[in-house]
């Protein structure tokens, strides 16, 4: 199984701000790494304590503005140790042929929730912190998770798999949204 990611905080690690529907770069197809450098370890160790402070339980690194292939996950409940995971250049190489619908969030839209049907089952190929490539087999809520973060970094919503009725309206309510956010701060 994955190999979890250490230290858990730090007090270099900050917490950066999650763009929200309509920002356009969550459209963004995000660049692979090509080195994993110290900028590459502080984005992934802000990624995890902006994670952890939203709650949620995955984030992609364009979600905080940056269009590299980096996401983070931690699928622990409350009561449990943290299990921080990374994966960089994630791929998805094999996805089962059986669907199933689970509830999805986003941070990006929040407080907005709807079923999303997706494979069951996927394989997921990519490398961990120190560039080493793992290959891994997941289901239930680390298949539905993962692959929600592999679409943001291709520039996918989760309101891209449900219908364009709700879709349109909730595009809508976060741009008027926006629109009045903009017009206070003017
Ligand atoms: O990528 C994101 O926007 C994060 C998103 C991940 C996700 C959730 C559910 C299904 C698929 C993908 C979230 O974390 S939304 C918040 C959330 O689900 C949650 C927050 C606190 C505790 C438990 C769940
Ligand atoms: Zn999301």
């Amino acid at each position: 199984m994955t190999a979890l990611y250490a230290p858990l905080t730090s007090p270099d690690m900050a917490v950066r701000e999650i763009i929200k529907l309509p920002d356009k770069r969550l459209r963004l197809v995000s660049e692979p790494v090509k080195r994993i450098d110290a900028g590459i370890r502080k984005l992934v160790d802000d990624m995890f304590e902006t994670m952890y402070a939203a709650p949620g339980i995955g984030l992609a690194a364009i979600q905080v503005g940056v269009a590299k292939r980096v996401t983070t996950l931690d699928l622990s409940k409350k009561e449990e140790a943290q299990e921080p995971r990374v994966f960089i250049n994630p791929e998805i190489t094999w996805a089962s042929k059986e669907k199933a619908i689970h509830e999805e969030g986003c941070l990006s839209i929040p407080e907005y929730y709807e079923e999303v049907e997706r494979p069951v089952q996927v394989k997921v190929r990519y490398l961990d912190l120190e560039g080493k490539a793992h290959e891994i087999e997941v289901d239930g809520l680390f298949a539905t998770c993962l692959q929600h973060e592999i679409d943001h970094i291709n520039g996918v919503l989760f309101i891209d798999h449900i219908s364009k009725l709700k879709r349109d309206r909730v595009i809508k309510k976060f741009s008027k949204a926006a629109k009045a956010a903009k017009k206070v701060e003017a």
